[in-house]
């Protein structure tokens, strides 16, 4: 192995702690609006502004800097159709078979069904796939570490980015999430990770009134 190279520190930017202040409440101010929205309009977003996105969730700390994500970007109708029909038909199973009188109960809130036409009415479905293991070109396989911590903190800078970018967004996750790979054409190493939905809301789009917890009841100061 040859020995580690380090360079300065490069962009780092200090603020004076009234302006940290500042800026701490500002971004909390921000994101507290992002919703996780179910209605989509139909209309267009610039390729640009999801490149940048995912530019932005590429900086992600990843274990051993490996960036063990692969993000498909759905916008042709045709494939969107082909998820939302298998992602449909997962749902249904779940809804009606499969999930639990416990966790359908915990959804309730939330006024979830088996009918996802977000999947073909969103202008992109951002499929997540993280890598469990990498492959070389010979074939041998690579050790990932916390593969699927590091693709759920690029997520969630995902989800910031886009939220920043003026639009709104959904983790969606059908289980299993299989298809994916086959209509993807993905690698059996890259497991699917959630479905990002992604584009404007829906005119009179509504979200479920719910709220999120305290400060208090989500951290201690020792
Ligand atoms: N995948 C289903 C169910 C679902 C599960 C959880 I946990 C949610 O927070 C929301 C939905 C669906 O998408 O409807």
């Amino acid at each position: 192995m040859p020995p580690p190279t380090f360079s300065p520190l490069p962009e780092y930017q200090q603020h004076t702690p009234d302006d940290m202040k500042r800026r701490a409440a500002e971004f909390y101010a921000d994101i507290r609006r992002r919703r996780t929205v179910r209605q989509f309009s139909t209309r267009p977003v610039p390729r640009e502004v999801i490149e940048d996105c995912l530019r932005a969730a590429g900086t992600a700390p990843s274990g051993a800097n490996i960036q063990p994500w692969h993000f498909v970007v759905v916008s042709d109708p045709a494939i969107k159709r082909t998820i939302r029909v298998e992602a449909e038909k997962e749902e249904h199973e779940f809804y009606h078979h499969k999930a639990p009188q416990e966790w359908l109960d915990a959804l309730a809130p939330l006024g979830t069904d088996e009918h996802k036409p977000f999947l073909e009415d969103a202008p992109y479905l951002i499929v997540i796939f993280a890598e469990s293991y990498g492959v070389l070109p010979d074939g041998r396989r690579v050790k990932h570490y916390y593969a699927q911590e590091s693709v759920g903190i690029a997520t969630g800078l995902l989800v910031a980015a886009v939220h920043h970018a003026g639009l709104v967004s959904l983790t969606h996750t059908p289980s299993p999430m299989g298809f994916l790979n086959e209509i993807l054409g993905r690698p059996a190493h890259e497991r699917p990770f959630l479905i990002l939905v992604a584009g404007y809301p829906a005119e009179g789009a509504t979200v479920p009134a719910i709220t999120k917890k305290p400060l208090e009841h989500i951290a201690t100061f020792i």
